[in-house]
């Protein structure tokens, strides 16, 4: 890759209240588009109007740059939302997180994560063995930036995903994020549910399954939701990671499986 490109990052508010954010990585002629169309979402947004809308563009060198391939993608069908944490939970618990640390971060994603109650602005850090909590600021969280697809791997992405009814922003930016969280090696596994009322789909994303797909995490119209990223706290500095997830500059150049839905037994480590 030797064309420069540039982080454009997105974060929207209304009312005091985190409402979206969105990360790309773009060639300078694309530039003016994405953040037009990133205004766009965040004055059309479920929940609202912005009232605030910051964006941000960084030059990347291109030396900086490095490439990945996606992660897998599979749904797991689910009948509620009960039904779905229950199959979230075992998930991170095959992955190595404690039965502590997994009940701990979904109550507190459900009850609204940030001090106020609400949703945080970015993700917890969650020790997998306490379930201590280790970001350094619990309204903000830590946020993964700088990542995205070449346009040839996003025009893939799309086509697999359109094959399953999938292919929205929601799945094409999440299956992104959560490539990058686990390209850190001490993060165990992810756990992430919209905040969107009208979204309520979730997923788990570890290194042995990828992205599995949760179609119910929550309840419709639920407001509530959010991120957290399990630590080996052993191997953990949180500077180090924090740096990582934010300043790191990942180009996914190959698009991984993009599985169809399956019932929670047909997951091998479905019991
Ligand atoms: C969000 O966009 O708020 C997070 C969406 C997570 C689930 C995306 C999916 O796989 O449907
Ligand atoms: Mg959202």
């Amino acid at each position: 890759m030797s064309e420069p490109l540039y982080s454009l990052r997105m974060r929207s508010s209304r009312l005091d209240s985190h409402l979206s954010g969105c990360e790309r990585l773009a060639a300078a002629d694309d530039l003016e588009r994405l953040a037009a169309e990133m205004v766009g979402r965040a004055l059309r947004h479920p929940r609202g109007r912005a009232e605030q809308i910051s964006l941000r563009v960084d030059l990347v060198p291109a030396e900086s740059i490095r490439n990945g391939r996606l992660l897998d993608l599979r749904t797991i069908r689910v009948d509620d939302h009960c039904q779905g944490r229950q199959a979230a939970r075992e998930l991170l618990l095959a992955a190595g997180v404690h039965a502590r640390a997994a009940d701990a971060a979904i109550a507190r994603i459900a009850l609204g994560a940030a001090p106020d109650g609400r949703s945080m602005r970015g993700a917890m850090l969650v020790d997998a063995v306490s379930g201590a909590r280790l970001e350094a600021d619990p309204a903000r969280g830590v946020r993964a930036s700088r990542m995205d697809l070449t346009a040839a791997a996003q025009r893939e992405l799309r086509l697999r995903l359109a094959r399953q009814g999938l292919d929205n922003p929601h799945v094409r930016e999440a299956l992104v994020l959560a490539t990058k969280v686990l390209a850190a090696p001490e993060v165990l596994a992810e756990l992430c549910w919209s905040d969107d009322p009208d979204y309520t789909a979730g997923y788990v994303a570890t290194r042995e399954h990828g992205y599995v797909r949760f179609p119910h995490l929550k309840p419709l119209g639920e407001e509530r939701g959010g991120r957290a990223f399990f630590v080996r706290g052993d191997e953990f500095d949180r500077d180090v990671l924090t740096a990582f997830l934010e300043h790191a500059v990942l180009l996914i150049d190959e698009v991984g499986d993009i599985g169809g839905t399956s019932d929670w037994k047909e997951l091998p480590c479905g019991k």
